[in-house]
């Protein structure tokens, strides 16, 4: 059975989630590490992205050789998408009936720590199983009390299906660190949740996964938001491209309420204008997101 929820009628009206429904949302993410969300977005809403993601950012819907990428897995990149028109709309970054979830989970100083897309080309593989961190103390047994850190919304741009390929989530696996991934994988079950336009999904940064191989014609771009604890850098995936892009310009038509959300980016001089040290430059570039051992600290 999948961990979903869907909103009640008045929740949708209201745009304003119950508490019983937010603790609701808590428990099942925090035992299962995701959780599915029905009908959040209009699905026209979701088709203007979509064409302008094609538009704006056709050369990595092309090929998955991209020096500002990173390359997750057989032609398949993680993208960071500027924040600006029409991806800088706080229905993206700031979702009303989610963002109460979210701060039930991270805690409510979290931050927007990342904002981009995953691309699977046609005729993608799938991906290698992975966590996208694992051990923050290298402890299996304090690593599996830990609250989450950080985790993925992923906004399916298009519909995700069997033959686009589905990301594939093995539940419960965020807390469970006493073996390699892939012997992990054999004794757990895993789910592979469809997607409908519209729909989103959050998962922890912990529980082991993959994206399946895409059979389709067309690209499969899901837009996804990190969001950690305040404190929370990732040291792995963003050794090619900053996790935030900001124009100066972009910044205040970013409300007041929510620009909290991106005081990391805000703050460090870095992040939000798309410098960052180059991959020789910095301390964790040993570390391998996808294609290192299997025990590495992400797959
Ligand atoms: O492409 C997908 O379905 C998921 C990709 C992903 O989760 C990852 O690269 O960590």
């Amino acid at each position: 059975m999948l961990a979903q929820l869907q909103f009640s009628p008045e929740e949708k009206l209201t745009q304003l989630p119950q508490p019983e429904t937010v603790e609701q949302a808590f428990q099942l993410f925090t035992s299962e590490g995701y959780l599915l969300f029905q009908e959040v977005f209009e699905p026209e809403i979701i088709d203007t992205l979509h064409q302008a993601f094609l538009a704006l950012y056709s050369r990595y819907c092309t090929s998955a050789d991209q020096a500002d990428a990173l390359l997750v897995g057989n032609k398949r990149v993680m993208v960071t998408v500027r924040l600006e028109p029409p991806f800088n709309d706080p229905l993206l970054y700031a979702h009303p009936l989610i963002l109460p979830i979210l701060k039930r989970i991270l805690g409510p100083e979290l931050i927007l720590s990342g904002f981009g897309a995953v691309v699977s080309l046609p005729g993608s593989a799938d991906q290698q199983i992975h966590r996208d961190l694992s051990h923050l103390f290298g402890d299996d047994l304090l690593d599996a009390i830990l609250p989450c850190y950080a985790l993925n919304l992923l906004i399916p741009l298009l519909e995700v299906n069997e033959e686009n390929g589905m990301t594939r989530f093995w539940p419960g696996s965020h807390t469970v660190y006493d073996a390699p991934y892939t012997e992990l994988a054999k004794r757990m079950p895993y789910v592979d949740p469809p997607l409908t336009k519209g729909s989103c999904l959050i998962f922890d940064y912990r529980i082991i996964h993959l994206g399946r191989a895409n059979r389709s014609a067309a690209p499969r771009p899901l837009l996804y938001n990190t969001y950690s604890r305040a404190w929370f850098r990732d040291p792995v995936n963003y050794l090619q491209q900053p996790p935030l892009v900001i124009p100066a310009a972009e910044w205040e038509r970013i409300p007041a309420e929510y620009q909290p959300l991106f005081m990391a980016a805000k703050n460090n001089p870095l992040l939000g204008r798309g410098k960052i040290p180059q991959v020789a430059d910095n301390p964790q570039a040993g570390l391998q997101r996808v294609g290192g051992s299997e025990d590495a600290n992400a797959g």
